[in-house]
């Protein structure tokens, strides 16, 4: 099934009551503990395992639509060109969730650097997908939205609540069951650090990254099963509120998804020297007793996991990254 075929069966079709002229969200991003790498379906971004996230609360993505004689779209209050890949890639999707007779204005502001592997798309689809249901008054359900979003950004299904998220895999060829769901577990003494190293678009993008990794990375065979096993166990530390545990398997499976990038061929290499230094800093400070853990996406910055106790010692390390509280 093609993602057409299944947006025009899922979404509520003809003109709704509860339609509207404009629509605002906001969406957080969220960062992986345990990562979503390769897809089983390409055309509904339905995954190879299951992830399970962190939300940044505060950072994310806000988007405004309302209903324009002409299309346009406006990122960070900058007139984007229809033939530029982001205006592409955001328009073929709300062509699948609009009527062929809608023109758009579409503003969106992103508190991340936009494609740096700091998960603005994850926010992004998911703020755009909440919008166009205020818009089209379709009146989804959290759920819903999940699956909805995920078809625009395989990560953007975690990003439509704040705190810990898990993406089923699901079993189904539809994908039905392959949504994201909040746990019901928090840790308030939880803090990111976000260290941006470079505000560059990635080299490759996480769609076609993904997809070269799965077609001839040897060692990918053992990630889906890996990343599962990994997911139970960050699921038990978490529920026994387990920090060294969670920061442990985060890093850990983090090392492996990237395991599976490089050793791709051609490598998907998202790592600066400095994202290695930055590694090695974090492993010194663990060697002097403050726990710090790391975790990196599909790009060269990187991102702590530590609580609130260590906060000074690691700005010190630290002292330009940008902290970030999940649960206040
Ligand atoms: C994640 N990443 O779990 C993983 C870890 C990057 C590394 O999800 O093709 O933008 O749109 O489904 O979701 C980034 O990939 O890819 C991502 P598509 P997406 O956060």
């Amino acid at each position: 099934m093609d993602k057409a075929t299944f947006l025009k069966n899922f979404l509520p079709q003809g003109y709704q009551q509860q339609s509207q002229d404009s629509a605002s969200a906001f969406a957080p991003v969220n960062i992986a503990l345990v990562k979503y790498w390769g897809k089983r379906n390409s055309q509904l971004n339905l995954p190879q395992n299951a992830s399970l996230s962190i939300g940044l609360r505060s950072l994310g993505t806000t988007t405004h639509i309302h209903r324009a004689e002409q299309d346009e779209i406006f990122l960070n209050g900058q007139a984007l060109a229809e033939d530029s890949p982001f205006a592409m890639r955001l328009w073929s999707f709300v062509n699948l969730l609009r009527p062929t007779t809608m023109g758009l204005s579409i503003h969106t502001h992103n508190d991340v650097p936009t494609a740096a592997g700091l998960a603005s798309s994850a926010s992004g689809f998911a703020a755009l997908v909440k919008a166009m249901n205020g818009l089209m008054g379709w009146q989804l359900s959290p759920q819903q939205l999940s699956i909805v979003a995920r078809m625009g950004s395989g990560s953007a299904c975690r990003s439509l609540w704040d705190g810990f998220v898990r993406w089923n895999k699901g079993e189904r060829d539809d994908g039905l069951d392959s949504y994201a769901e909040p746990l019901a577990v928090s840790m308030p003494q939880l803090r990111l650090g976000l260290v941006e190293l470079s505000q560059d678009a990635k080299a490759i993008g996480s769609t076609l990254g993904m997809q070269q990794t799965l077609e001839t990375c040897p060692l990918y065979a053992q990630w889906p099963a890996a990343a599962e096993k990994d997911l139970v166990q960050m699921q038990l530390a978490l529920a026994e509120g387990d920090f060294s545990r969670m920061g442990e398997l985060a890093e850990a499976n983090a090392l492996m998804m990237h395991a599976t990038m490089i050793a791709t061929r051609p490598s998907v290499f998202y790592w600066l020297a400095e994202s290695v230094e930055t590694m090695h800093r974090v492993w010194q400070l663990r060697a002097q007793g403050i726990e710090v853990y790391f975790t990196m996406d599909a790009g060269p910055n990187v991102k702590l996991i530590f609580l609130d106790q260590q906060l000074a010692a690691v700005l010190r390390v630290f002292p330009q990254m940008q902290v970030v509280e999940p649960f206040a």
